[in-house]
């Protein structure tokens, strides 16, 4: 069975409207003819490739449930079907559609100046320049509360100092949305990432996201003017509902990597012969199938239903943290059963198998941790806070 058959007898492919299909088939093309050539040696050398910007953005792809202009103007779970897509080649690549569409994007949609969008969201949709998101500090990413990054206005200008972690694209992006603690609580600022003080650097040494970058960021006496603030962002409120987009993409994507791991368990299942038959004809691997069939299909039923909710205006963060947490707790299981199934041979580049899983460590991590948002349906199902 193929992924595509996994979708179409078993999933939502019924539930989808034309349009959303062909979106879906958009970045299911893309992705097999522009990302899985290649992924496997991008991974292993630890290279992004630039040059697949422009081509995302050619596609529509980048910040497009925007309304802005230059932006496609899509439906959530139309979205949420290219995120899917995307990641069922590699989580790097749906990263990096979340990082420019769903945090930097959406931050100068949502709170941004008529001129903050005008310079900035068309270029961004093109994928002729990049966005990062400067949230996360070293320091600890669950508490952005704690913040140390701060700004301070000096006459008509604002002088931002601090350190972020973790900042996706940061070395290649053009602009910078940096959070910042002012005298009147958190603040968002739109830095070009030329402006002195500002410096990326590329973290080394990862096992996960290989063929994706992510940054320590110093902003040391970055100086910026009044307009370079994000006038209608007040507090950690302004943060966090970008997240909300973020962990969106995520409860589609994760489903994504999960699928590529169901199909290659299924095609080495019917074709590997041990003890003289096929393994997909033993009882424990058709029971491994099955499990990750069902994991599949709930988590994808998850996912269009918290996508016709955003649809409708009624998303609440509650309900995105149960889809972020299961779809990657579940993808993640997925993965790991993957891995039996294959063998040996799981555990090499042959199969894409350990990449996902690798990569699946980080999403599971970041937009906020397992532990962060089973704390967050801790705090929805008693009235009580149990973050610290
Ligand atoms: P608290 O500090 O009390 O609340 C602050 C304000 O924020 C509001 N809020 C939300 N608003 C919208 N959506 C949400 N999901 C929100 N969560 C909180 C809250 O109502 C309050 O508003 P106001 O107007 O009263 O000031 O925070 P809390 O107690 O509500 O939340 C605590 C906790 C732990 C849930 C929150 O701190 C949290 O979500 N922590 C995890 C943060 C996280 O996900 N960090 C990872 C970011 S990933 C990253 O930075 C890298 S970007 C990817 C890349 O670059 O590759």
């Amino acid at each position: 069975m193929t992924a595509s058959s996994l979708d179409e007898a078993f999933s939502i492919d019924h539930l989808l409207s034309d349009e959303e299909r062909s979106w879906a088939a958009k970045a299911r093309a893309f992705a097999t003819e522009r990302i899985r050539p290649v992924i496997e040696q991008d991974f292993e050398d630890k290279h992004f490739r630039r040059e697949l910007v422009a081509e995302l953005g050619a596609q529509g792809f980048l910040g497009m449930h925007l309304k802005d202009e230059g932006c496609a103007g899509a439906g959530a779970v139309s979205y949420g079907l290219v995120c899917h897509e995307l990641e069922a080649a590699d989580s790097g690549w749906r990263t990096f559609v979340s990082v420019q569409g769903s945090l930097a994007m959406s931050a100068i949609s949502k709170f941004g100046s008529d001129e903050q969008k005008a310079e900035w969201l068309p270029p961004m949709a093109r994928g002729e320049r990049i966005g990062c998101f400067a949230l996360t500090e070293p320091d600890g990413g669950s508490d952005p509360a704690a913040m140390t990054t701060r700004a301070r206005r000096d006459g008509d200008d604002w002088v931002i100092t601090g350190v972020k972690r973790w900042i996706g694209l940061a070395a290649l992006a053009d602009v910078a949305v940096v959070w910042a603690g002012t005298d009147d609580g958190v603040r968002g600022f739109l830095v070009p990432t030329t402006t002195p003080g500002f410096s990326a650097t590329a973290i080394d040494g990862k096992l996960s996201m290989r063929a994706s970058v992510q940054c320590d960021v110093v902003l040391d006496e970055v100086r910026v003017p009044a307009s370079a603030q994000l006038p209608g962002a007040r507090g950690l409120s302004g943060p966090f509902s970008c997240l909300n987009e973020a962990r969106y993409g995520i409860v589609w994507g994760a489903m994504g990597a999960a699928r590529d791991c169901l199909e290659v368990s299924i095609a080495r299942a019917t074709t590997r012969q041990v003890f003289g038959r096929p393994i997909g004809a033993t009882q424990l691997i058709q029971e491994k199938l099955a499990n990750m069939l069902v994991e599949y299909e709930k988590g994808m039923l998850l996912a269009l239903h918290l996508g016709r909710l955003k649809e409708a205006g009624r998303l609440t963060p509650t309900q995105i943290s149960v889809g972020k947490l299961n779809s990657v707790r579940e993808a993640l299981a997925i993965a790991r059963e993957a891995r039996t199934i294959l063998g040996g041979d799981g555990i090499t580049n042959a199969f894409p198998v350990m990449r996902h899983m690798a990569n699946l460590e980080s999403v599971r991590t970041y937009e906020g941790t397992d532990e962060i948002h089973t704390l967050v349906l801790g705090r929805a199902l008693t009235g009580l806070a149990a973050f610290a």
